[in-house]
């Protein structure tokens, strides 16, 4: 529950604006009902692939009490002969006497609301359609609660990420060749850095090359890294070809029985073809001396660069060959819900996520968690 409550914590944002804005739906058209026994999620047969709105709804809800929220729309006609105190005072104790709780009929009005929250969570237009007819699925026409609207979104965010979410391979071969790449600014270096941590306490030998030549910043910034995680970083002077950096951090790792080497690459170059020339060729020259190599190729995505991770992903996966994904700065952003347009889209294994600028800011990927998290929705 202390993880749980961290990183619900840290991407208070993102979960924050999906919890109000499911409150807001439930509560705009919702009705005060008596606590009655909970709508339990039922586990569903299949996912429907195609999002299909069902029937039109069986029965309209006539409104019996006013809604203590003025809903917008179609604001509640007020009780005719109770004055206004006494109104207040009414439902107050009746909300003492039996508890009730706000619910919404989920219909197509409804529905369509959800939609535009995901939308607007960055989940995308396709998997928001996706989601939503699949919390519909067999529900139409139910009374919902905020609660167990929050755990219906959690059920299907985690079914979604479920599949990708698998830590990077380690694999028998040593050194390990583990290449890093995105967009400039993404946070591939601190990821790095804290990735070295995690591999040196687990006892692993790790070797980090600098393969940002194009910056002598970006090389300081890794040594600091190198220096905090307690792990060598092989560095070359600014604008040398970060190929022949590749190659001889490659064949020190071999010599020095490393488990793991990990290259950091420049993320933004003139023009996408001199990007690809110098990715191909730092994989080139890596596999002269050893053909397997790179065993992982890892894109680091930028959270808050929302709907803009999805052409990231396009891009990289044609200048390289990407095999998994890490997410960072999900800390701080309201865009969480791109990284489940990755998942639905892509299929690309997540790794990790990074929640914050320290070295133990890099978390695993839980998709329970995660989804969680994202919804707001509190552990019973
Ligand atoms: N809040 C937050 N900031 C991050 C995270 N990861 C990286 N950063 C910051 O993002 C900026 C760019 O990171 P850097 O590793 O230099 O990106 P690079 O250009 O891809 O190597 C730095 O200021 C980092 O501290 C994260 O998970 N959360
Ligand atoms: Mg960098």
């Amino acid at each position: 529950m202390a993880f749980f409550s961290k990183l619900k914590d840290k991407l208070f944002k993102s979960s924050s604006r999906l919890e109000q804005g499911l409150e807001a739906i439930v509560e705009d058209g919702g009705e005060e009902t008596p606590t009655p026994d909970p709508v339990i999620p039922e586990p569903e047969p299949e996912p429907q692939p195609v999002p299909e709105v069902p029937e039109p709804s069986p029965v309209p809800q006539p409104v019996e009490t006013p809604s203590p929220i003025p809903a917008d729309p179609t604001p509640a006609p007020p009780p005719p002969e109770v004055p206004e105190a006494k109104g207040l005072l009414g439902r107050l104790f009746s909300r003492g006497d039996a508890p009730s709780e706000i619910r919404r009929t989920l219909d197509d009005d409804m529905l369509e609301q959800l939609e535009e929250l995901l939308i607007a969570s960055d989940m995308g237009v396709d998997t928001a359609l996706r989601v939503t007819a699949n919390m519909a699925e067999g529900r139409y026409g139910r009374k919902l609660s905020t609660q167990e609207i929050k755990q219906l979104l959690a059920q299907e965010v985690a079914r979604v990420m479920d599949p990708v979410a698998k830590p990077m391979p380690i694999y028998a071969k040593r050194p390990q060749v583990v290449l890093v790449v995105g967009v400039n600014g993404s946070g591939k270096t601190t990821t790095i850095g804290k990735l070295a941590s995690q591999f040196k306490s687990a006892g692993k030998k790790v070797v980090i090359a600098a393969g940002d030549t194009f910056r002598a910043a970006a090389v300081e910034q890794l040594q600091v890294w190198g220096d905090r995680a307690g792990v060598p970083v092989l560095t070359a002077p600014e604008g040398s070809d970060p190929a022949s950096l590749a190659f001889d951090a490659l064949t020190r790792a071999q010599e020095d029985g490393a488990d793991l080497l990990m290259i950091d690459t420049a993320g933004r170059l003139q023009n996408r073809a001199d990007l690809m020339e110098e990715l191909a060729k730092i994989v080139r020259v890596i596999r002269k001396v050893d053909d397997t190599a790179p065993h992982n190729t890892l894109l680091v995505l930028d959270a808050t660069t929302g709907q803009n991770a999805l052409s990231q992903v396009e891009t990289f996966r044609n200048l390289a060959d990407v095999s998994g994904l890490v997410m960072t700065k999900l800390d701080g952003t309201a865009k969480g819900g791109v990284l489940v347009a990755l998942a639905d889209k892509f299929g690309l294994p997540i790794h990790a996520i990074g929640v914050g600028e320290q070295i133990d800011d890099l978390a695993p990927f839980d998709p329970e968690e995660f989804a969680a998290a994202l919804t707001g929705l509190e552990p019973t």
